[in-house]
C-alpha cells in the first residue's frame, strides 16, 4: 500500500454535509487528504455501490475504505473496509477480502484492540474518544487515557474518533493517535476546504 493510515483520515457525512459528500472530497483531496472512508447507514445497495463507484474514480492517490459493508467494498474495488465489533468477525472478513486489502476495525478497549490485531485488523480506531452527536448509538466516550493504552498495546496504527475538534486534537496526537477524524468539527464549517487544512497542519 503506497500510503499509511497516518494524519487526518477523512469520513463522508451525507446528513451533515452542506454541498455534497462529492464535493466535500474533491475538498480534501485537494486540501492534500491521503484517507477517505464512505459512510452511509440509510441508502440502497444501488445507490452505495454507484456513489462509491464515483469516489473511487476520485481517489487514484490515495487509500479508499467503506464503513461496515464488505460487499460495497468489493463491487467497488476499494482499498479496504472499516467494521465494528458487530459486524463479521475480522478473521471472516479477511477471508473474504483477501491479504491485499486493509481492514479497520473499531474498538473500545485494549481488549478489544490486542483482539483486533491478532486476527489481521491493519489499524485500528479507538472511539469514541470524547462525545459525540454524529454517531447516536456511540458508547460512552473511552477518553485519552484509553487510548494511550490501546497505542502502547498494539503495533498497527491508531485511529482517534468521536468528538474531535481543533481544540482538543493536539491532545488527542500527544496521546498516541496516528490519525484523526473529525467529521462534525470539519463539515458543519462553511469553508471545508480550510477546515481540513488545519487538521492536516497539525501533524
Ligand atoms: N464512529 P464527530 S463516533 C463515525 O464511536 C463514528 O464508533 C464513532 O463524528 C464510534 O467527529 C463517530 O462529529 C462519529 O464526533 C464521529
Amino acid at each position: 500500500m503506497k500510503y499509511q493510515i497516518k494524519g487526518y483520515y477523512f469520513i463522508t457525512d451525507s446528513s451533515l454535509t452542506r454541498n455534497g459528500i462529492i464535493e466535500d472530497i474533491r475538498c480534501a483531496l485537494r486540501a492534500g487528504v491521503k484517507i477517505f472512508q464512505y459512510r452511509e447507514k440509510n441508502k440502497s445497495a444501488l445507490a452505495m455501490y454507484q456513489e462509491g463507484m464515483e469516489i473511487r474514480n476520485l481517489i487514484k492517490d490515495g487509500i479508499f475504505i467503506i464503513n461496515d459493508r464488505l460487499d460495497i467494498a468489493l463491487a467497488v474495488d476499494a482499498d479496504g473496509v472499516h467494521i465494528g465489533q458487530d459486524d463479521l468477525p475480522v478473521s471472516i472478513t479477511r477471508r473474504l477480502l483477501g491479504d491485499k486489502k486493509i481492514i479497520g476495525v473499531t474498538v473500545h478497549n485494549c481488549e478489544q484492540a490486542i483482539e483486533a490485531e491478532k486476527n489481521g485488523a491493519n489499524y485500528l480506531a479507538v472511539s469514541p474518544v470524547f462525545k459525540t452527536a454524529t454517531k447516536p448509538d456511540a458508547q460512552s466516550p473511552v477518553g485519552l487515557k484509553v487510548l494511550a493504552e490501546v497505542r502502547a498495546a498494539v503495533s498497527v496504527p491508531v485511529v482517534a474518533i468521536g468528538g474531535i475538534t481543533l481544540e482538543n486534537a493536539p491532545s488527542v496526537i500527544k496521546a498516541g493517535a496516528d490519525a484523526v477524524c473529525a467529521i462534525s468539527a470539519v463539515l458543519k464549517s462553511k469553508d471545508v476546504f480550510t477546515e481540513i487544512q488545519k487538521f492536516l497542519n497539525l501533524f
